[in-house]
Formats: structure tokens, C-alpha cells, sequence
């Protein structure tokens, strides 16, 4: 039980390595800690050096009239997290739609259960890499003829599950409108209406 309990501990407060040596140090103990501390750092991804965790959401639409389908895929390394979003929407060919991470992971109610842009850190909505920007404001994503569209981001701003909450993008909900994202209009940006939604879930 001390073991369990010292591991539970330094889940919370180590850095990646002190959680790995916990675990180590742990030895037979390691699953019931897992369990234990689901919500923790200490249940990402243990195996490779580099990554220490991925994230998905899987997006698909919020309206009957709208087909919408791709995913955002989300890997941790080096301090950085790097996001690679592929969206299909027929509808939008040859269009742009704004893409946001909103704060809460509920794509209920067509989307609105999402609630607005995720901004942890109480600033006000703009493009990424301007003067002022949510954490969640990702962008406008171009859609080619087939309506299919690629976006890639990288970023020390985000995480995967570390405990830093301005930084945790876990069980927030990535939400794309039919509208582009004016960078201006508070604090939405005027994109539009949501018409695709998934939930940030550890991948
Ligand atoms: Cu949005
Ligand atoms: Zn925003």
C-alpha cells in the first residue's frame, strides 16, 4: 500500500521520468496503480522514449444535411504537441470552414454542448500565432475539390493529459463550422454554425 500510494503521489508532482521510475520501482504493483491513477500522467504511454502520449478525435457531423467525417490526431514529444487534421466535407468543396477546440468534450445538442472556444487562459479569440488567440482557436482549414482538407500544427501551448490545465487538451471537443473564422468578431470569430464534432480522447 506505501508503494501504492507513493506512485499515486508522484504521478501527480514528477516529471515523465519520475513517474517512469515510480512504476519501475513498483515492480508487480504497476497495474493496480494504472488503475488507480487512470486520470493521471502515469497511464500514458510508456514505451517510447520520445512520445509520451496520443490523442484522436474522431469528427463527424452535427447537422442531418452535412456530412462530415475526418479526425484530428494528436501526438506528445519533446514538450511539443503536434496535431494532424484531415476533414472531409462534400458539402464545402473548394471552401474554407474555421476549426476550434471548445472547452467542454459534449458534442450533444448539434454541437452547442461543446460550450465556446476552449481559453484557459481568459484572453481574447484571434488567429494562432497573432498578438492575442485562444488555446482552442486552431483556424481555417482549406477544402479541395472533393472537399477533403489537411491541416498540421505544432505547439509547446498544448498537452496530452499533463497537469498544467491551461495546457490539457483532453475531453475538450474539436468543432467545425460551416463558416470560415473571421479572427476578429469576439469571442467566436462569427465561423458560422457547428457542423462536425469529436470528443479529445487519449489515443
Ligand atoms: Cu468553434
Ligand atoms: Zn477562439
Amino acid at each position: 500500500m506505501l508503494c501504492l500510494k507513493a506512485c499515486f503521489k508522484n504521478a501527480f508532482t514528477a516529471m515523465i521520468a519520475m513517474s517512469a521510475f515510480a512504476i519501475v520501482s513498483c515492480g508487480n504493483n504497476e497495474t493496480k496503480t494504472s488503475e488507480e491513477s487512470s486520470d493521471t500522467t502515469a497511464t500514458s504511454n510508456q514505451s517510447g522514449s520520445e512520445s509520451v502520449g496520443n490523442a484522436e478525435a474522431v469528427l463527424s457531423g452535427t447537422q442531418p444535411d452535412t456530412a462530415v467525417s475526418g479526425t484530428a490526431r494528436f501526438t506528445e514529444g519533446n514538450g511539443k504537441v503536434k496535431m494532424t487534421l484531415d476533414l472531409t466535407i462534400p458539402k464545402k468543396a473548394n471552401q474554407s470552414v474555421a476549426v476550434h477546440i471548445h472547452e467542454h468534450g459534449d458534442c450533444g445538442d448539434m454541437g452547442k454542448g461543446a460550450h465556446g472556444h476552449w481559453n484557459p487562459t481568459k484572453v481574447n479569440h484571434g488567429k494562432w500565432g497573432s498578438a492575442s488567440f485562444h488555446r482552442g482557436d486552431i483556424g481555417n482549414v482549406k477544402l479541395n475539390g472533393e472537399g477533403k482538407g489537411t491541416l498540421e500544427l505544432e505547439t509547446d501551448l498544448w498537452s496530452i493529459n499533463g497537469s498544467d490545465t491551461t495546457k490539457n487538451i483532453l475531453n475538450k471537443a474539436i468543432i467545425v463550422h460551416g463558416g470560415v473564422d473571421d479572427f476578429t468578431t469576439q469571442p467566436t470569430g462569427n465561423a458560422g454554425s457547428r457542423i462536425g464534432c469529436g470528443v479529445l480522447k487519449k489515443g
